[in-house]
């Protein structure tokens, strides 16, 4: 294959099918066979192994609905990048009206209306024509589409290019195993934002120590990961892996390790504060080592093999990488009043998850064996109320079903604890979606808003405060909504939702799904301050998103948070018996 090709991964693949529906139907072919293109995307998204081990097996008949002309396009698209039929396509259709396409919300038939009518090629001219309601004037387009596609521009310009979290995070533990496998190598880190967990991520930085750089960096630029080769040099090479994904590596000699490591993670602004620290004491601080001022050009540091041990030079606390955004961090580490960050084997559980019940993959049983696998004592199924019609609420006689099987269960798991909890949407009006002798029945009651996000600040505030006011509410969770590059938190008083959860002792929720990160950072902190209990959750939807307990407790990090903060770091009785009164 060669070097410079896309190799698709499972997104990328679904992705390119769902095109080629759009397509087919902007075409006015057959619906039929746009249909079965975006049920296979469907269905390619919800794998859970590589579509190129599908191919490369021969097994692309286990997927439902994949006929030839589907099967070509896949085989082609994992072996060369590109589908024939897609090209051809492409080819065929104005690429004013694939721009179009391109606006979510907007499908084949709006795309249609509007090039046809208006001969609207860029997402400027649809944003002016939208605004100026010049749409709605269109047969077929209502006002109400006319405002959503308005608000997908609006995400569409929410998009800063830098990753989610996760995927960074999968793609650098890939990558670091790989170089270890190839080189022999131990002393390979994450640097940068990544290692700060930081909550998107612009590029990846690995550092390695080796005396001998060149060996190093073919090993990266031979990684299958890799799609394209950005830059190969002595001390720095950059390529691009799936998702677009950019990988720095940097070799450093073994004793620089630790002045390099440190200089390397960053941030910036952490480093710059540091320099300038050390400067006052007459110390010269760079990504060699620790120098006393006029020293540095004989070599002859003060420290440099460890962070550790250029920050005890310094006089300082070691500052934990989540810390190191010049928040104050430094003046702490020096009067030695950091405090003790959660860690994650602190956490005894995690209480918000879902299962196939709603909007879950996987079943009860499947979870809870993860959550106990994992070291957890207890586990809460957050399953979502009716609210959400699309997503299969539960009702009365679930909840009694579902109870009946956690019980079962326990008998066989214990001492391991499920505990039955409920997602509960909060109504625009501020009211539960479960009348009060329901919501008794759940060990935890997880309250959040899932609709009507465009409310005013004050209505909203008012929404989510009243809820909290509920005594069975035991958590709040995603307060602000926001999807990171995608959708704006919305509009809430964040500093009246932390005065009442101390008020009425409701924990706020640092939920790690990656895209949300919610309550974010920095409000983290100031909940602290306020002395609000927080509970970091996955929100997993699939066992393997049980494991986002990573992000949730790194954001917890990065708000300065200590375990006692975070609820769920106690056993059982104490965490139950630390929810608000009922
Ligand atoms: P990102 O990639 O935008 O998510 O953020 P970082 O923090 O990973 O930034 P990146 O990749 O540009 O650089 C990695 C680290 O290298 C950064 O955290 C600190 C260090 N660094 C880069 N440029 C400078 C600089 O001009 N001055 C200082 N003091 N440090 C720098
Ligand atoms: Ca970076
Ligand atoms: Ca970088
Ligand atoms: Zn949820």
């Amino acid at each position: 294959m060669p070097r410079d090709a896309i190799t698709y991964d499972n997104e990328g693949v679904a992705a390119v099918l769902d095109e080629i529906g759009d397509l087919l139907e902007l075409k006015g072919e057959n619906v039929f066979r746009a249909v079965t293109y975006r049920a296979v995307a469907r269905a390619i998204r919800d794998l859970r192994e590589p579509i190129a081990a599908l191919v490369e097996q021969d097994r692309l008949g286990e997927i439902p609905k994949v006929g030839p002309s589907v099967k070509d396009a896949i085989v082609q698209l994992v072996s060369t990048g590109t589908s024939v039929r897609h090209e051809e396509l492409k080819a065929a259709v104005p690429s004013g009206l694939i721009t179009l396409l391109g606006v979510p919300g907007v499908g084949p038939a709006t795309a249609r209306i509007i090039y046809d009518n208006l001969r609207i090629t860029t997402v400027d001219e649809l944003e002016e024509a939208a605004k100026a309601h010049r749409l709605r004037e269109l047969p077929k387009i209502q006002a109400k589409t006319e405002e959503n596609i308005l608000k997908s521009i609006a995400s569409l310009k929410q998009r800063t290019g830098r990753n989610l979290v996760h995927h960074a995070r999968a793609a650098a533990t890939a990558m670091v195993d790989w170089m270890r496998q190839e080189t022999g190598i131990e002393a390979i880190a994450i640097a940068g934002s990544l290692r700060r967990y930081r909550e998107t991520i612009g590029d990846i930085d690995l550092l390695v120590a080796s005396l001998a750089a060149g060996p190093v960096m073919d090993a990266l630029i031979r990684a299958p990961s890799v799609e394209r080769v950005l830059a190969h040099g002595e001390t720095k090479t950059s390529v691009i892996v799936a998702r677009g994904l950019q990988i720095d590596l940097r070799v450093v000699p073994p004793d620089s390790w630790g002045a390099a490591l440190l200089y390397f993670t960053g941030s910036k602004e952490h480093n710059v504060r540091l320099r300038g620290y050390a400067l006052k004491k007459k110390l010269l601080l760079n990504e060699y080592g620790l120098y006393r001022v006029g020293a540095e050009a004989r070599g002859q540091e003060i420290a440099s093999r460890t962070e550790e041990e250029i920050y005890a030079a310094l006089g300082m606390a070691p500052i934990p990488p989540e810390l190191r955004e010049d928040h104050g961090e430094i003046d702490a580490a020096v009067a030695h009043t950091l405090p003790a960050l959660v860690r994650l084997d602190e956490v005894r559980g995690d209480l918000h998850t879902h299962t196939n019940w709603t909007d879950g993959h996987d079943t009860l049983e499947a979870m809870a064996r993860r959550a106990r696998a994992k070291g957890y004592a207890y586990w809460a199924v957050t399953d979502h109320s009716p609210g959400l019609g699309m997503t299969n609420g539960l009702g009365a006689e679930r909840i009694t079903a579902r109870v009946e099987e956690a019980r079962r269960l326990n008998e066989e798991l214990a001492p391991f604890r499920i505990l039955v909890g409920t997602e509960v949407d909060i109504r625009a009006n501020g009211s539960l979606d479960y009348p009060d002798d329901m919501l008794a029945r759940f060990d935890i009651v997880s309250a959040s808003v899932h609709s009507a996000f465009g409310q005013t600040k004050e209505v909203m505030t008012e929404r989510v405060l009243t809820a909290m006011r509920h005594p069975l509410v035991t958590q709040i969770s995603h307060p602000t909504g926001r999807l990171l590059e995608r959708r704006d938190p919305h509009a809430l008083d964040l500093q009246a939702l932390i005065d009442t959860a101390v008020k009425t002792g409701t924990w706020v929720e640092i939920n790690g799904g990656p895209e949300r990160l919610d309550l974010p950072d920095v409000w983290v902190r100031k909940a602290l301050d306020k002395g609000v209990t927080l509970v970091a959750n996955s929100d997993a939807h699939a066992v393997e998103e049980i494991d986002w307990m990573e992000f949730a407790v790194a954001t917890a990090r990065r708000g300065w948070a200590p375990g006692a903060a975070i609820a769920n770091t106690a056993e059982l009785a104490a965490m139950l018996a630390r929810r608000k009164r009922r």
